[in-house]
């Protein structure tokens, strides 16, 4: 069988799914391309992805792109203490990646492209103003749950906490003000300490 082969450059959120594949220990090639030169845009790369974007796998007979999908179905595969152990734990991770996307991703990427992605002129300090207050009722929320435990589910770094925290990562990047949040920060440290996350990023 052929190697898992991951599509996408790691300043993408690719960085995502190799951080995943580093923690599975997985061999893969990986083809480091990115969006802006129009990588994503050959036919070959719309045969795999026809939405054109980053990251996208390639898995055998399967091609597969949304990242925080792909990391549940890599943790699913290859099993061990990331992947979900039951239904139950398998509901909790598809809540808790839905969750990311839907109540975090967006307002986190206006706070990181208005702090550090775009260039200087085009920032909005507005923008960020309202990025920071939509997200608070979320990361309050996720603050809560982390009260009483180390991570979502527990005592154990699972596929939830490595998709949660690879989206409200872009708020501690953007140098949002996560102070009101203590058990929140906690954990997130936790998280981008890990050691395969740490080599997913080079160091
Ligand atoms: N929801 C998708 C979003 C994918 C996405 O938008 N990726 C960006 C790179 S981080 C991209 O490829 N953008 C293409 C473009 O802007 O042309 C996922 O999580 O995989």
């Amino acid at each position: 069988m052929s190697k898992l082969q991951i599509h996408g450059a790691f300043n993408t959120r690719t960085s995502r799914v190799i951080w995943m594949a580093m923690e599975l220990g997985l061999d893969y090639d990986h083809n480091p391309i990115h969006y802006s030169d129009g990588s994503t845009r050959t036919p070959e790369f719309l045969a795999i992805n026809p939405n054109a974007t980053l990251p996208a796998i390639v898995d055998g007979d399967l091609c597969l792109w949304e990242s925080l999908a792909i990391n549940l179905y890599l943790a699913n595969k290859h099993g061990g203490d990331l992947a979900p152990k039951d239904t139950a734990e398998q509901g909790l991770a598809l809540q808790w990646s839905f969750w990311a996307t839907s109540e975090v991703e967006m307002a986190a990427l206006d706070a990181l492209k208005n702090r550090l992605l775009l260039p200087e002129g085009e920032r909005d300090a507005a923008v960020v103003d309202a990025a920071e207050k939509k997200l608070a009722k979320p990361l309050a929320v996720l603050d809560g749950v982390l009260a009483d435990r180390d991570y979502l589910f527990g005592d154990r770094f699972t596929v939830a906490d490595l998709n949660v925290s690879a989206v409200v990562g872009w708020a501690k990047i953007a140098k949002l003000d996560l102070s009101a949040w203590p058990n929140l920060t906690a954990w997130l440290d936790r998280c981008l300490g890990r050691p395969a996350f740490l080599k997913a990023r080079g160091n």
